[in-house]
């Protein structure tokens, strides 16, 4: 199966609310109107699009004043471009040139992070690189626990360290350890959660900067959790580690258990960072590289 069909299946709940819901507009052979277009754009809100909804549908009054939409087809093309042009271009798999590569992931509670540090690892274990996992987030043991078995699942290594352990000692020993293993890949899990907001800030940073002790341009890479179900709601929250660490990329959840995957184009306007990885389920290999043109045509095409 494509990339393209495995959207189409995974992603089901977004497509019903975009895709087979713009059909439902033209049932009965309705023809294109002000009316049309109304409900075209609501029908956009309610998907979640947000402030993308207006701009589409205000471009797509444009084309059909010139005359250039005349039906469903022409819509859909016509939002195809629109939404395809809000999107950054596929950043594709990075390029791993630095040895190791530190990612450091980032999100609130229950975001999935840990789960996508699973998906990560899988991913790049399969394409035959040497892996290690740092356990950062020792709020709670069961956190490292949680990443443990992944770990051990994918023949990875891991580093941990006990419950309430300083998280930039466990990220200052992963990256040491990475280096003595020679390992290309090192993937640090935080914590989403603090006793306050400005902890959990100063937390992340100071990884930042032990990682950049040992490795100047470490974290090579800073990506962002958000939980796709959330929506447009999650903009704010990220805005929020965008202030605290160097944000470089996106990751978006969770897809695959709601109908407002739309949010994705409006998140992109708003946090202006390129979308690395959906999730799309639970389980290892339920992570896509982010390939704008298949997730568009999924969710819009008939
Ligand atoms: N359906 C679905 N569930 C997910 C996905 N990613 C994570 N989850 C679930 O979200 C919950 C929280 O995930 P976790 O990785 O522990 O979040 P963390 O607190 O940010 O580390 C778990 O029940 C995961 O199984 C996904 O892509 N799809
Ligand atoms: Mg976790």
């Amino acid at each position: 199966m494509g990339i393209f069909e495995r959207l189409k299946k995974n992603l089901v709940r977004t497509r019903t609310a975009l895709s087979d819901r713009i059909s439902g507009l033209f049932r009965g052979g309705r023809p294109m109107d002000d009316s049309l277009l109304g409900e075209l754009e609501e029908l956009l809100y309610t998907a979640d699009l947000g402030s993308a909804a207006a701009d589409v549908v205000g471009e797509l009054k444009r084309r059909h004043v010139r005359g250039e939409i005349r039906g469903e087809e022409d819509v859909r093309h016509s939002l195809r471009t629109s939404l395809l042009e809000r999107l950054q271009p596929e950043g594709g798999e990075i390029d791993f040139v630095h040895r190791p590569t530190v990612l450091l992931i980032v999100g609130v509670n229950g975001s999935g992070k840990t789960t996508t540090i699973a998906k990560l690892a899988h991913r790049f274990r399969s394409q035959g690189r040497s892996v290690l996992l740092g356990a950062c987030d020792t709020y709670r043991a069961a956190a490292a626990d949680q990443l443990e078995t992944w770990a051990r699942r994918s023949g990875v290594e891991i580093v941990r360290k006990s419950e309430g352990a300083d998280p930039a000692a466990v990220a200052y020993e992963s990256l040491a350890r990475a280096g003595e293993l020679s390992c290309e890949v090192v993937i640090l899990d935080t914590a989403g959660r603090l006793h306050t907001q400005k902890n959990l800030m100063e937390e992340l940073k100071k990884i930042q900067r032990v990682a950049g002790k040992q490795d100047p341009e470490a974290p090579h890479e800073v990506w962002l959790v958000l939980d796709g179900t959330n929506g447009q709601n999650a903009i704010q929250q990220a805005k929020f580690f965008t202030q605290a660490v160097r944000v470089t990329g996106l990751i978006v959840s969770k897809l695959d258990g709601t109908a407002r995957g739309g949010a994705l184009f409006g998140i992109q306007k708003e946090l202006d960072l390129p979308v690395r990885y959906i999730g799309t389920g639970e389980t290892e290999e339920k992570l896509e590289v982010f390939e704008p043109e298949a997730f568009v045509d999924a969710v819009l095409l008939g």
